[in-house]
Formats: structure tokens, sequence, C-alpha cells
């Protein structure tokens, strides 16, 4: 497969344009600078650091583990307009739509050493960041349609701050990426009777050139639809799991293991303190939807070719659609080779 083709994402129903032979080409553009300098386990002037006050005046308590609280800046509030507010003088131009919105936005500290990194912390702190993602997934459910929990990880991501955290956004309304896998789930659950993403797994699992690492309960894979350069899809592929509460603790030992793993790897690509956008999807807060729906993270790195080269998403991609040059086939191979001992971390 060498020559350019399209590839199908069963999950979006989107296209993606692979053009391997075009990885070859010279690159005279913008380099980035490596992240990665040494950080102190507790910066005074951190917002997330324990002990410290934030930017909107509160403090942070003396936290050891995780530490979760509702970000200061929230994208979505909790109480809509009042109804005075919410409807219009005159009624708008049917063309301009709009539909109020309620939720919640919180921020997830993963540990208090302001020098780490998931992939850095021991697999026992991972775990506890799996135990907060639950029990932060499992309370806002309980009231939103949608809860998003992802980790914005890197400068280069735009992230405000490298203290190690992630952000919860719940809303009560399903969002475009959410509705679209809710509908590709469900056409292909009712026109081949299984579930997609666990069909999609052992696929991968028996080809094998995608599968990045794998332990008894979850699948790392770069998706045959990757469109970043190091994408990976995470998912449970040995039962039907629609939401991060149906884990079992088995499940959620194995998760902490293999985020261990993958993210080492990711590190060791390319020597550097890899940068993501990472996030879980579960079913939608309404019964009907879990049968079809299995739970999954995606993980969206920018870099490309080095820790300075990052990937644009311009000009063709913007206006027509995805594209690639390294296939993830090779992507694949590249994260399979590297070590499973972090590159900063003495090896015995
Ligand atoms: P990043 O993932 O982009 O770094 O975002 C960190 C979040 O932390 C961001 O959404 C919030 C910002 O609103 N924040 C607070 O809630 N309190 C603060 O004191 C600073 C940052
Ligand atoms: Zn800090």
């Amino acid at each position: 497969m060498n020559h350019p083709h399209r590839r199908f994402n069963r999950l979006s129903g989107d296209w993606v344009l692979v053009s391997p032979h075009r990885s070859q080409r010279p690159w005279q553009g913008k380099v980035e600078r490596a992240a990665g300098e040494a950080r102190p386990p507790h910066d005074p002037l951190c917002y997330l650091c324990a002990g410290n006050e934030r930017a909107g005046g509160e403090r942070n308590p003396p936290y050891t583990e995780t530490h979760v609280f509702t970000n200061d800046f929230a994208a979505l509030l909790p109480a809509g307009p009042g109804s005075a507010e919410r409807e219009p003088a005159a009624e708008p131009p049917r063309l301009l739509e709009s539909r109020p919105v309620r939720g919640e936005c919180r921020v997830i500290c993963f540990s208090p050493r302001h020098d780490l990194t998931l992939a850095r912390m021991p697999v026992a702190a991972i775990r506890g960041v799996v135990d907060t993602w639950l029990r932060e997934s499992c309370d806002l459910r309980s009231r939103f349609a949608w809860v998003q929990i992802f980790e914005n990880k890197g400068e280069i991501m735009g992230c405000s701050n490298p203290h190690p955290h992630g952000q919860i956004w719940a809303g009560d309304f399903i969002p475009n990426e959410a509705a679209k896998e809710d509908a590709a789930q469900k056409r292909w659950t009712e026109s081949n009777g299984g579930v997609l993403l666990l069909d999609y797994a052992r696929t991968e699992a028996e080809c094998g050139d995608r599968v990045v690492v794998r332990n008894k309960s979850w699948t790392a894979v770069v998706p045959w639809w990757a469109v970043w350069p190091y994408e990976i899809l995470l998912i449970p592929h040995a039962r039907h799991v629609p939401r991060l509460i149906d884990l079992t603790a088995d499940e959620q030992d194995d998760l902490a293991e293999i985020l261990k793993r993958l993210l080492t790897r990711y590190d060791n690509l390319f020597e550097s303190d890899f940068p993501y956008s990472m996030g879980w999807h579960e079913a939608p807060n309404a019964p009907d939807l879990e049968g079809w729906w299995q739970l999954h993270a995606h993980f969206y790195p920018p870099l490309l070719r080095s820790a300075t080269v990052k990937k644009f998403m311009v000009g063709y991609e913007m206006l027509g659609e995805a594209q690639r040059d390294i296939t993830p086939e090779i992507a694949a191979a590249r994260l399979r080779n590297c070590d499973e001992s972090h590159y900063l971390e003495a090896h015995t």
C-alpha cells in the first residue's frame, strides 16, 4: 500500500487520505522547541500544586494523591439563563440557530508531584487516577448526558500548565464526535449483530500489524483509519463494556498497567515528554445506547517525525479531508520497537 489511498473510519464515518510516498519530502517549515526541561517536585508559582493559591483565589488542599476541583473558568455552567433572558426580543432568522446548554467542568490533578507525568507515575498511582476517573464519571453521569474526561498534555497542544492534570466537561447534550460514534456503532450492531469495537479489536489482534501493546483486558492499536501519525485507540477487548463504571477491578488494574506501558513507549519514541490530547468515550447517558457502545480512549499526539516537528492540519485537511504520510502500520511498528522502561529512569 505505497500508493495514495483512502481508508474508512468505521467509528466516525469519516474517510482519511493516506499518502505513504510523501513521508520522504524535505522539511524546512516550523520546528517546535523540544519539551521536557527539568521541573521541581513542587513549584510555588503553580496553581495546581498542593497548598497553592489558584488563579480564581481558592487554595488547593495539601493533597497527596489525586485532587479534583471545579474549574474556575468553566466552559459549561450548571445554571442556564433565566426565562426572561432565554426569550429573544424578536424571533432570530431561522438560519441562526442556537440552544442553551448546561454543564459542569472540573480539573483533575493526577499527582501532587509537579515534575511527574502519567507516564512517569508508578502503576499504583495511575490506578488512583483510574479510580478518580470512574468516581467522577459516575457522579456526573447522574446529571448529564455526556461526560467528557480528557487530558491535554504539552505546550504544543495548548496546555496551560505542565503539572500533571486532566479535565472533565460534562454537559446536557451529546457533542459532535460522540454523536458520530454513536450513530456508527448503532449502524454496525443493527447490520452485523456484534459490537463494532469488539469486532474491530478482534480483527486487529488477528492481523497484528497495528497493535502496539496488549494485556489480558486491553488492546492499544494505531487504528486502521488513524489521522494523527501516532494516534492510538485503547479498547477493552475481552467483553462488552459500555462505561468506565462497568470495568471490573481486574480490568481497572489492567488499564493502569497498559497506560504505563503505552505512555512510556510514547515518551521513548522521540525521547521527549510526549504531547497529546487523550480522552474517554463512554456510552452516553441513555440506557438504550449501551447495547452497541464500547468504552474506549483516543490518544491524539501532534508529533510527526521528531519531538520538534508537528503535523499541521491545514489546507486540504481543513477544506477537504484529513491526510497522513507515514502509514498506521509503520507508526505501530515504531511504537512496538520502543522500550517499556522510561528513558529518563536509570536502567538496571
Ligand atoms: P489545560 O488543560 O489547558 O492546562 O487547562 C487547565 C484548566 O485549569 C483550564 O481549563 C483551569 C483552566 O480554566 N484553571 C482553574 O480552574 N483554576 C486556576 O487557578 C487556573 C487554571
Ligand atoms: Zn504544580
